[in-house]
């Protein structure tokens, strides 16, 4: 699984979380709040960013014995969390996302002089860079699935390999996307991506596709620049 990773970018497991697992998780998602500016809510998608910040309770459900071996197998030198979001695509919904790489990085400032750090952003108050290559490339994001998912309910599309040789220019992508595939993956199971294209159509299912997007890095930010939602894993 980690060599699937490391060449195609992208691995699918199928049974990382029990159904106990995940109807808690679901339970604790139903009792949060859902108020405020992480969140964002219409008839075709529900998102809650920052997410650990935003439902607290959530993390001692995530930190399964099962998710620790997997980060210990993935990053044996150790990682920590650095981006946390839950994405509902409700069933029939018309939320679909651009073919794109995930190469923005959460941090608490905007730092002057950073070689290799930009461009930068600033959304509602919070910024974000695109660090260099070597962050990307120590960076895994693991999805975790709340409901069995296929290509009729958003299913995630990849091009595999499109992680490697860095930021893929943009008049590249279209042809690229030829040799997409798509990730099946059924509830309690996990998708894994390093930061490769992907993309995700509407859904013509009457099944909702609940996802829990969790980004780890092993890399370290130079001193005075910190991700926002840095958690350690012990
Ligand atoms: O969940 C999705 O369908 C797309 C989310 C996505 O592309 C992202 O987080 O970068």
């Amino acid at each position: 699984m980690t060599f699937e990773l490391a060449t195609a970018g992208h691995a699918t497991l199928p049974a990382l979380y029990t159904a106990a697992e995940v109807a808690a998780l679901l339970r604790c998602l139903e009792s949060a709040p859902a108020a405020g500016p992480n969140f964002r809510r219409s008839q075709d998608v529900f998102a809650i960013r920052h997410l650990l910040g935003e439902v607290p309770a959530l993390w001692p459900l995530l930190a399964t014995s099962a998710l620790r071996g997997l980060l210990h197998e993935l990053l044996p030198a150790g990682c920590h969390l650095t981006k946390a979001i839950y994405f509902d695509k409700p069933a029939g919904s018309n939320w679909l996302v651009a073919w794109h790489q995930d190469l923005m990085i959460n941090v608490d400032r905007r730092a002057a002089d950073l070689p290799g750090f930009g461009p930068w952003t600033a959304k509602a108050g919070w910024v974000a860079v695109q660090p260099p290559v070597e962050v990307l490339e120590n960076t895994v994001t693991i999805r975790l699935h709340l409901d069995d998912c296929d290509a009729t309910n958003g299913a995630l599309k990849v091009v595999p390999g499109s992680h490697l040789g860095g930021v893929a220019p943009a008049e590249t992508i279209a042809a690229r996307t030829a040799s997409a595939t798509v990730c099946t993956v059924p509830a309690g199971g996990a998708m894994l991506m390093k930061p490769l294209l992907h993309a995700s159509n509407r859904s013509t299912s009457s099944r909702p596709r609940r996802v829990i997007h969790l980004e780890f890095s092993a890399a370290e930010l130079p001193s005075g620049l910190a991700w926002r939602e840095r958690r350690e894993i012990v």
